[in-house]
């Protein structure tokens, strides 16, 4: 069994996106991010960094392991699994590229846009104008690979393509517009079609209306927190 501490967000989404792809069974502890459950003390036990997603897998090779970062626990299903990562090197690679891609750059730089553009009570027009060009450059550069890629690492579905979808889904959060990317728009509405996708994508969004604003207190709690 795995347990997963978890919160509706893109980056949680990556997680139960693979955890249903795989068939694994897994159990839903949520971490109110807005309530600052990510600072409690059995919580940084799992992830020192504060953040989920996390897991702990009881039935791991050794004994119970805890992961934290995304990327990680993706990389780690995948190797427990044997599913979304091919096994040739160059194949392996092009995956690995991409999913630090994410989780280093496109990641990042949309966490900023939503910041910016969806979250803050006021408005910074630099900072929206500096993040919704970065991330319309993010995008230009997913375009282009999918071009000529069915998905974004070669021919294969993978977990590059499950760390990616669930940011793209808030396109309009990043004050981007998918007409102006036909090649993401199509693999976008691809991957949308797969049951296990869908049913990962959903996990968690009955508990929370990520669409509400914040009030002043659930954002101080979530971008005004020191460890
Ligand atoms: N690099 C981390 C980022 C995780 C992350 O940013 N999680 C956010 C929600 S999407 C979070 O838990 N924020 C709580 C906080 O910053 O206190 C990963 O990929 O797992």
């Amino acid at each position: 069994m795995i347990d997963l501490y978890y919160w509706p967000t893109g980056n949680g989404k990556k997680i139960t996106i693979m955890l249903e792809e795989c068939g694994l069974e897994y159990r839903v502890n949520p971490i109110d991010i807005t309530k600052g459950d990510q600072h409690q003390p059995e919580f940084l036990k799992i992830s020192p960094n504060n953040k989920m997603p996390a897991i702990v897998d009881h039935d791991a090779e050794g004994g119970p392991l805890a992961i934290f970062e995304s990327g990680a626990i993706l990389m780690y299903l995948a190797e427990k699994t044997g599913k979304f990562m091919p096994a040739d090197l160059h194949g392996r690679m092009q995956v690995m590229q991409w999913l630090f891609w994410q989780v280093g750059g496109i990641g990042p730089n949309c966490g900023q846009a939503h910041y910016f553009v969806h979250y803050s009570g006021t408005v910074n027009e630099e900072a929206r104008h500096r993040f919704k060009t970065e991330v319309a450059r993010l995008y230009g550069v997913l375009d282009r690979r999918l071009a000529d890629n069915e998905f974004i690492a070669g021919s294969e579905y993978s977990i590059a393509d499950m760390a990616t979808w669930p940011w793209i889904f808030r396109y309009d959060w990043q004050g981007q517009d998918l007409e102006d990317f036909p090649n993401v728009k199509r693999w976008f509405n691809q991957l949308a079609q797969r049951p296990a996708l869908d049913k990962g994508a959903n996990v968690g969004t009955d508990i929370v209306d990520l669409n509400k604003k914040m009030d002043d207190a659930d954002r101080d709690r979530l971008f005004n927190v020191k460890q």
